[in-house]
């Protein structure tokens, strides 16, 4: 077992905490992905990784060769049509995920609104702002009245069946709803664009790939300007619209001394409901009874990132940690509920005395211990779930956590405190954003969002961030890549120091870090909110496709990855990824890589090696600079007697501001 977890030799690994657990004692029986991706040597099979096998029907499975005759589909279909419809139904999966999260969210903030539940509306003056999109009247009604008319407008927009757009759409640029609706591709109800889509890649329905690709987009759009917006937005007047905070995140966030929970997934009541529930007497006792300091609760993946946010509790794991969180045996319970748990706890923990406690009916796994979430109890169904990883406690054999990084990350930054930060309180706009990018002290903004995989090494969202910084770009980030930013040491105002001179120089005025975490990754939301706040504050185009702005998701492993970025381009933004899923098909790349320009006006890009990554990224935001018109460097024009004369209309004296 010399090379066993990937710590010796595997260049996958860069991060210090993850090789020290991986080369500690309690981690020798492990096996984790680092393992299986060197069993494996990642040769994936051909057409999977090109798009190009099909099973839709039961003729086949059949496995296409572009540009062989005999090598196409039994029913016919080319190679083209299976990628795009294969495609299509990654980006359809991706949106079902973010929905059936938002549904989730939005009924919880029913009851909340009806009283049910520990929970209460933070944000007033939020919940007004978006019940003015949904044309609900405010003035003098009750708080409460008004969020149940809310979250009821809201639960319908995913069952709606007239022909009429989302409520959200409304929010976005005038230019982008004008094509929208010339492509005909707005979306009408959430629900409904994820079966049309599931319908038309059925055996022998729709087989033009750019008629496929119109679907898709509105199912994205469906998903971003839809459910992933509602899911944002009502969350933050749940629980709190985030605002700037210091926390940690690191492995070496879990506690020698105390019982240690982690809480996996992504709908953030749960979460929510134990951060409440950590702190009341009876646990704190509870814990001290077996022998426990307290209550150490830690984040993984993007549930970690949403109370990341709002509380300021650490995350000590992204998605490729998950198992690595497990292997130091220091973790009583870890809690998941949907979206990115690795079957693989279940086998990790057979090592040591932990549980994975399954919480929701829709995601059981083998080795779990499946405990009902409540959402009518929530605070009972947290207790009972706290009080079995207190059990565990004295169980804890032989651990090792890393020491911690003091790698502090400033996380908070919801659109509205990126209004404030740079605006300030009195004066909160985008105006001082668009005017530093008009002068060129900021290039431009660019996204790093989406997951982590074992596909390429751990520091390749590091390696972009600092190419962008050092160019006076902006970043925004979210989901693990927000944490594996943390990480990298980015994401708070000490990094300016990586940043080129104008950016530095912003950063240190304002105390801003470079790098701002934006959220989960359904908060991919605020970033078309932000993009669009630009937009429409002027100076830099009507359309976000007009913004010096562009978004990556290097490392992408989840379905819902592919759905946010096809709800960028969709929205007017370009994206990058290393690689997607339609290699096999040239025709149908080709317009994904090109082709979408011309109805969508912007298009996906490829690019694996992160260096290169980074620097497409650089190009594409000059390019809309000097589409702008922004590269210009204004000369400094020294005036005349004459050409002020000019100035004023030719009359002499008319410019003085003294007596005639
Ligand atoms: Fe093969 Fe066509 Fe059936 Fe797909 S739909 S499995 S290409 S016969
Ligand atoms: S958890 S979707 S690995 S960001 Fe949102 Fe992380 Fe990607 Fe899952």
């Amino acid at each position: 077992m010399a090379t066993r977890n990937g710590c010796e030799g595997c260049t996958e690994i860069t991060c210090q905490s993850t090789k020290e657990v991986l080369a500690a004692a309690p981690a020798q029986n492990v096996i984790t992905a680092y393992d299986r991706v060197q069993r494996r040597g990642m040769s994936a099979c051909l057409f999977g990784s090109g798009g190009t096998c099909c099973r839709n029907c039961n003729m086949g499975p059949c496995q296409i060769i572009d540009g062989i005759e005999d090598m196409v589909g039994i029913c016919g279909a080319t190679a083209d049509t299976v990628a795009a419809r294969n495609f299509a139904r990654i980006v359809a999966a991706g949106t079902a995920a973010h929905t059936d999260h938002a549904r989730e969210m939005v009924r919880g903030f029913i009851d909340t609104a009806k009283g049910e539940g520990p929970h209460q509306i933070k944000d007033e003056a939020k919940l007004k702002s978006l019940a003015e999109v949904f044309g609900i009247a405010t003035e003098d009604r009750e708080i409460n009245e008004i969020a149940v008319e809310l979250g009821e407008k809201a639960l319908a927009e995913f069952g709606k069946q007239e022909n009429t757009p989302l409520s959200m759409l409304q929010r976005a640029t005038e230019k982008r709803q004008e094509l929208w609706k010339k492509l005909n591709i707005f979306p009408r109800g959430v629900d409904r664009e994820v079966v049309e889509m599931m319908h038309r890649t059925h055996m022998g329905v729709d087989q033009d790939y750019e008629n496929i690709m119109l679907q898709a987009s509105r199912c994205a759009l469906a998903d971003g300007w839809g459910s992933s917006m509602l899911s944002t937005e009502l969350t933050d007047i749940m629980f709190g619209t985030p605002v700037p905070r210091r926390a940690i995140v690191d492995l070496g966030v879990l506690k020698a001394d105390q019982v240690n929970v982690t809480v996996h997934g992504h709908e953030p009541l749960l979460a929510e409901a134990l951060c409440i529930a950590a702190q009341e007497p009876d646990m704190q006792e509870l814990a001290k009874k077996h022998g426990a300091k307290g209550i150490n609760l830690a984040g993984v993946c993007c549930t970690g990132n949403e109370i990341l946010m709002r509380r300021g509790i650490p995350v000590a794991a992204g998605f490729v940690q998950q198992e690595i969180a497990l292997a130091t045996g220091a973790v009583e319970a870890m809690v998941v509920d949907v979206q990115c748990v690795m079957e693989s706890l279940g086998q990790v923990v057979n090592n040591f005395h932990t549980d994975i406690i399954t919480t929701n009916y829709r995601a059981k796994m083998p080795g779990g211990v499946h405990i009902q979430f409540d959402e009518h109890e929530a605070i009972n169904s947290a207790k009972q779930i706290l009080t079995h990883a207190i059990k565990n406690y004295k169980k804890r054999g032989e651990c090792f956590i890393p020491e911690e990084k003091k790698l502090d990350v400033v996380v908070g930054f919801s659109h509205e405190t990126i209004n404030y930060t740079l605006g300030g309180r009195f004066r909160a706009s985008y105006r001082p954003l668009n005017d530093n990018i008009i002068n060129g002290r900021i290039r431009g903004v660019a996204a790093i969002v989406g997951c982590d995989n074992f596909k390429l090494a751990d520091d390749t969202h590091e390696i972009i961030a600092r190419h962008l910084i050092k160019n006076n770009i902006l970043v925004l980030a979210t989901g693990c890549a927000a944490t594996s930013l943390g990480r990298a040491g980015l994401v708070n105002p000490e990094a300016a120091r990586f940043c080129g001179e104008s950016l530095a120089e912003i950063c240190e005025t304002v105390g801003l870090p470079p790098v701002l975490h934006m959220g989960s990754c359904v908060d991919n939301s605020r970033i078309l909110i932000a993009a669009t706040q630009m937009v429409k504050e002027g100076g830099l185009g009507e359309d976000i496709s007009d913004l010096p702005a562009i978004g990556t998701a290097p490392l992408w492993m989840s379905e819902k990855a592919v759905a946010i970025g096809q709800y960028f381009v969709a929205s007017g933004a370009q994206v990058v990824f290393q690689d997607l899923p339609t290699s096999g098909a040239k025709r149908f790349n080709k317009y994904l890589l090109e082709g979408l320009m011309g109805p969508l006006g912007a298009h996906w890009n490829v690019e694996s090696d992160p260096q290169k990554l980074a620097e497409l990224m650089v190009e594409k935001i000059e390019q809309k600079r000097d589409a702008l018109g922004i590269n210009k460097k204004s000369e400094r024009v020294l005036f005349d007697m004459n050409m002020r004369r000019e100035l004023s209309g030719g009359v002499p004296g008319a410019g003085c501001t003294g007596p005639a």
